[in-house]
C-alpha cells in the first residue's frame, strides 16, 4: 500500500448497519457512518446539542476532565450561536484579502526554500508545524514572532504521542491565553484578543471567559488538523508527482485538488453531539443524555455518494464532502485552512519538481472498533528542486 494513503475502516458497518460503537472514558459514542445520516443529524440541532451544561462532551474523546471553559461558538447551539458567529465571521474571512494571501505565501516559501536546501526534512515538526504556527499568526494578526512559543509547545496540544488527552499540556495552553487576554487588556492593538475585547454581544462586552473560548477554540480546533493537512499533502505529492504536474499544468483544477485532498483527509474524524431526547439514529433506540458523533471520514468515504471513494481524484467534480462540518457547525477557520493549502500547493509547484519519502510513523487514531490513520506521527523527506 502506499505510504500516503488513508484507508477507510468504516465501510463495512457504515454499509451494514450505519454506525459504529465506541467507549470512551465510559461514557459510549454511537459513530454515524453514513453521509446522509451525518447531514441529517447535524442539521437537528434540537435533538443532537453541540451546547448543553457539560463542557467538552461533544469531543472524543471527551474534555469535560480538562476543560472548563465553553468554546465559542463550537459549544454554543442556535439562536445564541448565531449572535457570536456574526461577531468572528468577519475576522476569519479575512483569508480572502490579497495582503492576506501575500503574508501566507511569504511565509510558505521560506519554509519551502529552507526544505530544499537541507538533505532531510521532518515534515511533521519541521515543516506542517512551523507553517501551522506562522500562518495562525496571519489569522491572530500577532507579531511573527509569537510562533516560536506555540512552536515550542509541539504539535500537540491536548495529546501527546501515548495519551489521546494530555491535561497539563492544555494548562499551558490557558495559562498562555489568559496572558494575552491581559495583556490585550492593557494593551489593545489589531490583534484578535482585543478585537474580541472589543466586541459586543446583546448590548453588552463579551466577558474574558468567553474571548477565552474563542481563543482555545481558534488555537485547537485549527492545530492538529492543520498539521494533518499539511503532512498528508506532502506524503500524497511524494507518491503521486503526476498529481503535482497537472496541476502545474491546469491551473484551473486546483480548487477542485483542494477540495479533493481535504475529502480524502478529513483531518478531523468526528465530532461528537449530546442526545436531547430518546430518539431512533439508523433504526436504533438511542436514549437522551448519550453520546452520538457525526463521522465525516466515513461519510466522506460513503459509496452511495462518492464514486472511488478510496482514490484521490484530483479534478472530482462533484465534491459534497463534510470535511469542515455541516448545517450549523461549520467549520470557522476553513477559510484560513483551504486558503493556506492553496498558498503550498501553489508554492510547492512553482519550487518542487520531486519528494522522496525516507521514513515515516503512521498516527493511528483509536476508536475501539476502528483504527484509523490520520496522519504520520514522523514523514522524513527529501525535497528536490
Ligand atoms: C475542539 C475541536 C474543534 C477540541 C473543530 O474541532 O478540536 C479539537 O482538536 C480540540 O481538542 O477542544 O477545539
Amino acid at each position: 500500500m502506499n505510504k500516503s494513503a488513508l484507508p477507510d475502516p468504516f465501510k463495512e458497518a457504515r454499509i451494514e448497519k450505519g454506525f459504529g460503537q465506541m467507549n470512551d472514558q465510559n461514557d459510549p459514542v454511537k459513530i454515524l457512518l453514513r453521509l446522509k445520516d451525518v447531514r441529517k443529524s447535524a442539521k437537528n440541532w434540537k435533538t443532537f446539542q453541540s451546547g448543553g451544561d457539560e463542557v467538552g462532551r461533544i469531543v472524543v474523546p471527551s474534555e469535560v476532565h480538562i476543560r472548563e471553559t465553553r468554546q465559542i461558538p463550537f459549544e454554543v447551539d442556535p439562536p445564541q450561536h448565531a449572535s457570536y458567529r456574526n461577531i468572528v465571521e468577519p475576522w476569519f474571512k479575512r483569508p480572502l484579502e490579497a495582503t492576506y494571501q501575500e503574508k501566507l505565501k511569504a511565509i510558505v516559501a521560506t519554509v519551502i526554500d529552507e526544505a530544499l536546501a537541507k538533505e532531510t526534512v521532518e515534515v511533521v515538526e519541521d515543516f506542517s508545524l512551523v507553517i501551522q504556527s506562522r500562518a495562525l499568526t496571519v489569522l491572530l494578526n500577532t507579531p511573527f514572532e509569537t510562533s516560536k512559543t506555540w512552536i515550542d509547545w509541539g504539535t500537540h496540544v491536548f495529546r501527546s504521542e501515548d495519551t489521546a488527552l494530555d491535561g497539563d499540556k492544555a494548562t499551558i495552553l490557558y495559562d498562555y491565553i489568559d496572558k494575552e487576554i491581559d495583556r490585550a487588556i492593557q494593551n489593545p492593538t489589531d490583534d484578535l484578543y482585543s478585537k474580541l475585547l472589543a466586541s459586543e454581544i446583546e448590548g453588552r462586552k463579551l466577558t474574558k471567559e468567553e474571548v477565552k473560548g474563542v481563543m482555545i477554540l481558534t488555537f485547537a480546533g485549527g492545530r492538529d488538523t492543520v498539521i494533518n493537512t499539511i503532512t498528508n499533502a506532502i506524503a500524497y505529492f511524494a507518491e503521486h508527482p503526476e498529481s503535482l504536474a497537472r496541476i502545474k499544468n491546469e491551473p484551473e483544477i486546483l480548487n477542485q485538488a483542494i477540495e479533493e485532498l481535504i475529502r480524502y483527509f478529513a483531518p478531523l474524524t468526528h465530532m461528537g453531539r449530546v442526545v436531547t431526547t430518546d430518539t431512533e439514529v439508523c433504526e436504533h433506540a438511542t436514549k437522551a443524555q448519550s453520546r452520538i458523533s457525526l463521522c465525516w471520514a466515513s461519510a466522506n468515504r460513503d459509496e452511495k455518494t462518492f464514486e472511488k471513494p478510496n482514490e484521490v481524484v484530483i479534478d472530482r467534480k462533484i465534491n459534497p464532502h463534510v470535511s469542515f462540518g455541516f448545517g450549523t457547525h461549520n467549520c470557522l477557520g476553513a477559510t484560513h485552512a483551504r486558503t493556506l493549502l492553496k498558498v503550498i500547493i501553489t508554492t510547492l509547484v512553482s519550487k518542487v519538481s520531486s519528494i522522496e519519502i525516507l521514513e515515516h510513523t503512521d498516527n493511528i487514531e483509536d476508536l475501539d472498533q476502528f483504527k484509523r490513520k490520520v496522519g504520520f506521527h514522523k514523514l522524513k523527506v527529501k525535497f528536490n528542486a
